[in-house]
């Protein structure tokens, strides 16, 4: 069955056939060229190379008059068979060729000369198994059945594996004939494209071995391409054809995703299993926006503003996002994401609601705060850095924003010194609203990364917290402060591309943010 490309050969296993035909015409066609070797060998070579990539099954490959004398023949049989192509059909014609279906008596080939092309073929093929199959164009083009049984019996002899023998008349008679004369002295190899009225089984009784559709992949898709090109562009809408293509899903099955899903879960680093809790429980001040929802499902640019951040999540691989809802939960509807409530968020702060969640994470996790928005590459960088504890930490933080606003300050044993290749870590001392301006090292952004050991100390530290009666009013700040006092956190430095929604005019800045 033919194909062109990587996908048409999968789609040929897929229907069940035991073998490919590499044709030159859809090959050709499908690079938007004639069948007149306009595109050469060597870029022919590239799309069986993906062809063979795409598929288990044996290809048999249109090599055309094999692109030039029995020197050429001999470096494409080599070429080939590096590429685990399973063999090579070359037609008695002079290059470059014109496809037979076009025009009359187009000139053969000297037999001579061909069978050269074919013993050089052979002895260049890379196994026993390589299949040459030799195309006598006698019949198509004119010359008489005793020419083509002439030049058949030749090939053979030269040592073809079969011999294709081409027809264009809308009948099998000369096929049939041929075949009968031929007497199986070695396969027989057809292609019915114009006498596709005749039964299979009349062929196959004739002593045909091997049928050739030749092209009926690509004239499908054309028919298939031009019509969907049509109707969208006559409704420029796609509610009519959706259910007249193929799914994105099925481009996705085709081409294997699920077997590189499989190999990201054994070769890709941990990240790809980091899961993230959100804290979304309180409301926030934003008037009529935030009158009935919280915060987090404020629009911005047409998705709420947690639809962005857990976008960015999704980006850097986190699929298992958690959300602790509190205000407004009832609003909160994001598809893929789990959802836990802190029905006590009016009494209670971020770490309480964080403990609300610590059952969701356990190795590697994110926790972020609900009403911020950061570039990707924070989160890459976060996600890359050393350490148990790490939290992303703006160096201009401090400086740059309007004063009386609550801001999670930090004291660190290292200040920011602006060489981005610094190796020394710097490490929290202290989080807080309330450090003198001459200490502070910058402003944490609401976002950090938990690897197993620090998720397992963020777990006792929770524990300690609620022991002592602490839980309720603790914020990030105390706890990753606590966290600090015991265990090195590290502080990944980073210069602004991140804002948090306090105010109205916060929600502008997001709207350009993004
Ligand atoms: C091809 O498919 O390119 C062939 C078969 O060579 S035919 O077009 O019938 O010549
Ligand atoms: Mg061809």
């Amino acid at each position: 069955m033919e194909a062109h490309n990587g996908l048409s050969a999968k789609i040929v296993e897929e229907a069940g056939f035991r073998g490919l035909w590499a044709s030159g015409l859809t090959i050709s066609a499908s690079l938007g060229l004639r069948d007149s070797n306009e595109a050469s060998w060597t870029q022919v070579l590239d799309v069986l190379e993906f062809m063979a990539d795409s598929t288990r099954l044996p290809i048999l490959v249109d090599g055309d008059t094999g692109y030039g004398n029995f020197n050429n023949v001999r470096r494409l049989v080599k070429k080939l068979g590096q590429r685990g192509i399973a063999g090579v059909c070359i037609e008695d014609k002079l290059f470059p060729k014109t496809n037979s279906f076009i025009g009359e008596r187009q000139p053969l080939a000297d037999v001579d000369e061909f069978c050269g092309r074919i013993k050089a073929g052979k002895d260049s093929q890379p196994d026993d198994d390589f299949v040459l199959v030799a195309r006598v164009e006698a019949l198509i083009s004119g010359h008489g059945m005793d020419e083509a049984l002439h030049r058949a019996e030749a090939y053979r002899a030269a040592g073809a594996d079969a011999i294709l023998i081409h027809s264009k008349l809308s009948s099998a008679s000369e096929i049939l004939t041929f075949a009968k004369h031929w007497e199986r002295r070695c396969p027989l190899v057809i292609v019915p494209t114009m006498y596709y009225g005749t039964p299979t089984e009349v062929l196959l009784e004739a002593g045909l071995s091997n049928i050739i559709w030749a092209n009926h992949n690509l004239r499908a898709s054309i028919t298939a391409m031009r019509e969907t090109s049509r109707r969208i562009f006559e409704t420029q809408s796609l509610t009519d054809i959706e259910g007249r293509v193929a799914s994105v899903k099925d481009i996705f099955r085709l081409v294997g995703n699920a077997e590189l899903e499989a190999a990201e879960k054994r070769y890709l680093p941990a990240r790809a299993t980091a899961k993230a809790v959100i804290l979304a429980a309180t409301g926030g001040d934003l008037g009529e926006l935030t009158g009935q929802r919280p915060k987090c499902m404020v629009d911005i640019r047409g998705q709420p503003l947690l639809r962005h951040l857990t976008d960015t999540l999704s980006n850097a691989g986190i699929r298992e996002i958690s959300v602790v809802l509190g205000y407004g939960k009832e609003t909160v509807q994001l598809p893929g994401v789990q959802t836990v409530d802190n029905d006590r968020y009016a009494e209670t702060g971020e770490a309480y609601s964080l403990s609300r969640a610590i059952d969701r994470i356990d190795g590697e996790a994110i926790v972020v705060y609900g009403d911020i928005l950061f570039r990707d590459y924070i989160l890459d960088g976060v996600m890359a850095a050393q350490g148990d504890i790490v939290l992303a930490v703006d160096a201009l933080g401090a400086k740059m924003k309007p004063p009386g606003r609550i801001r999670d300050l930090v004291r660190a044993d290292l200040r920011f010194s602006g060489r981005y290749l610094d190796d020394e870590p710097a490490h929290l001392i202290e989080m807080s609203s309330d450090i003198a301006p001459e200490d502070i090292a910058g402003e944490w952004i609401g976002l950090a990364r938990f690897s197993q050991q620090g998720t397992a100390w963020l777990r006792e530290e929770i524990a300690l917290l609620e022991k002592e009666g602490l839980l309720d009013d603790a914020d990030m700040p105390l706890l990753l402060s606590r966290l600090g006092a015991k265990h090195h956190v590290v502080i990944h430095y980073i210069l602004a591309h991140w804002l948090d929604v306090d105010t109205l005019s916060d929600v502008g800045d997001a709207m350009n943010f993004i």
